[in-house]
């Protein structure tokens, strides 16, 4: 294996290494693992004090992945596998997180790493063909290939709400929670946000808080997990059918091995659609947004299932107008990522628990002492910010890149994210994006998704190196046409009717554009195969 020469190393203090990868998550740790097995001297840098990515700072109560636990896990090396037992079919935050620690001291990624330095700048020297990386604890590597591997949902979204800097009590995101844990024991909380980060946490916080209050903007459709343990069958049963279930993975259109019901909705009776709509609601979660055929594309499957859920809703919450107050009326079901809570809607029938709809009663100001609505006030001793990420760009636009032609990657995605095959960015060349905008990514099983794009980018730079290239980058027209295919499949379904973060709509002030690849993981694989096979169609190297 190759150690990188780390600081202070070189005389001028500047670490010079093949690849840097950015991040330490499940791509970063994949890619430095499979860019030092294939003998390039690699460096990575972690912005977080560990390993673990979205799993490092994402440690709320009640933080867990709404992939399946086997699911949601490497692919590549089948010993892993064998040897790793994930207790829960939908795993916690600090099993992901031991898991990944347990794959960074089992492939020695460790001391590849400088954790705790966050990239701040990249620069392309166009003469030297290398990219120079900078970062915020006065590190400088160059290198030949820059990997950013940086999270779809990593740059968290601190809310612009007049005066929450004077509240004199805790503020804690949920995107940043205390590493030490924070106690919310006979506190007074207030929770901002209604998505997955705030439907997971509010039934856990509310256990101990001495009162909780929900501020919502918008409510989310949300499915039971009915999470539980694994048996010792059915993880025996998962180690035995591990290869298969990865091939389903690889084929599918979301990267697991769920199919949706056999027939087309219209061919079944009322009787037999509610058993398919109970059947997939009790495997509980985000898959209820696909369990027939088309429901995402066509509106009058989406409303059958959407009138589904509303009556399980009502069926659990107590009070009518609370109901009411928690069914979203501004998307179809399945547009926004569906959430996987546990005991969430049973929550609001608890007596310290109360509702804010702030469509009704809007917040004007936090004031040192809580939150003052329109019609209300509310004294807290905690806010609990759940409101999400600067999503698949941000990460990226808040790193000063700069391409070797003049201009930055916050200026080429000013007006949405462009993309050759979601990995490549024109002007920008050697640099690629993991799981970024205009891949599968988020609709995607991200850890597949990682895997299937290091592994090709990988080929791509070994491609380069073979036949003497030292750069590589998309070529524009590739990108435009590449990011016109990614929008015009997204408009052929409902998704474009939701106001949500894959469309940039969470943010003010940013492109409303439809991000991720949503054509399907396995389509998306033939794709990137029918570049590589017409001698990496859609890219121009340079010597
Ligand atoms: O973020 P979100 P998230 N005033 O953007 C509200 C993944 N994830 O962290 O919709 C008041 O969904 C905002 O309201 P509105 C998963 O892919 C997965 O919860 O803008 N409210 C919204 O309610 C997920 O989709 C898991 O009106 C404000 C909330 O904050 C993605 O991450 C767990 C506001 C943000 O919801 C993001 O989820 C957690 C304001 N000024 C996350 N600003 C699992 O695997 C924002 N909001 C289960």
């Amino acid at each position: 294996m190759n150690t990188p020469p780390l600081a202070p190393g070189a005389a001028d203090g500047v670490v010079d290494v093949d690849v840097v990868v950015i991040g330490a998550g499940f791509a970063g740790l994949y890619a430095v693992h499979r860019a030092v097995q294939r003998g390039h001297r690699t460096l990575g840098v972690e912005a977080g004090a560990g390993v673990g990515g979205t799993w490092y700072w994402n440690r709320y109560p009640g933080a867990r992945c709404d992939v399946e636990s086997i699911d949601y896990s490497y692919s590549f090396d089948p010993d892993l596998e064998q040897e790793w037992t994930w207790s829960e079919r939908y795993a916690t935050q600090p099993e992901i997180l031991s898991y990944l620690e347990h794959a960074a001291d089992r492939y020695d990624l460790r001391r590849h790493y400088r954790f705790g330095e966050r990239v701040v700048a990249a620069e392309f020297d166009d003469v030297a063909s290398r990219w120079t990386v900078r970062t915020d604890a006065g590190t400088v590597a160059r290198c030949q290939w820059l990997f950013c591997a940086t999270g779809s949902l990593s740059a968290p979204n601190r809310p612009d709400i007049p005066g929450l800097d004077d509240f004199a009590g805790d503020v804690v995101m949920t995107a940043a929670w205390p590493e030490e844990g924070y106690d919310v024991t006979d506190k007074r909380v207030g929770v901002i946000g209604t998505g997955s980060s705030g439907i997971q946490s509010i039934p856990v916080l509310a256990r101990d808080a001495a009162r909780l209050t929900v501020f919502q903007r918008t409510p989310n459709y949300s499915v039971p997990a009915f999470n539980r343990p694994l048996t010792e069958e059915e993880q025996k049963e998962a180690r035995r059918t591990y290869r298969e279930r990865r091939a389903l993975s690889f084929a599918g259109g979301a990267g697991t091995p769920h199919q949706p019901y056999p027939r087309p909705i219209w061919e079944v009776d009322e009787e037999e659609r509610r058993q398919a709509f109970e059947a997939r609601w009790r495997e509980g979660g985000v898959l209820f947004a696909k369990t027939f055929v088309d429901q995402t594309i066509d509106e009058r499957i989406n409303d059958l299932a959407r009138e589904f859920v509303e009556e399980k809703v009502r069926a659990i919450v107590r009070d009518p107008q609370v109901a009411d107050d928690l069914l979203p009326d501004d998307h179809p079901i399945g547009t926004k990522r569906i959430c996987t809570d546990s005991d969430y809607f049973e929550t609001f029938n608890r007596d310290n628990v109360e509702l804010v709809n702030l469509r009704r009663d809007p917040i004007q100001t936090i004031t040192g002492w809580g939150v003052k609505t329109e019609d209300s006030s509310y004294e807290l001793d905690v806010l609990v910010l759940a409101t999400g990420f600067d999503a698949m760009t941000g990460a990226m636009t808040r790193m000063d890149i700069q391409g070797p032609r003049g201009g930055t990657m916050e200026q080429a995605w000013a007006s949405g994210p462009i993309t050759f095959l979601g990995v490549a960015v024109p002007g920008f060349p050697n640099l690629f994006t993991i799981t970024g905008p205009g891949s599968p990514s988020v609709l995607a099983n991200m850890v597949l998704a990682a895997e299937q794009q290091v592994d090709w980018l990988l080929d791509l730079v070994d491609h380069c190196r073979a036949e003497g290239h030292a750069t590589v980058e998309a070529r524009a027209d590739a990108a435009r046409a590449w990011t016109d295919h990614v929008d015009e499949v997204a408009n052929g379904t409902l998704f474009v009717r939701a106001d949500s973060w894959y469309r940039g709509a969470n943010i003010d002030g940013k492109a409303r554009v439809f991000m991720p690849y949503i054509g399907g993981f396995h389509t998306y694989i033939a794709r990137c195969e029918e570049s590589k096979d017409l001698g990496y169609a859609g890219f121009v190297m340079g010597s």
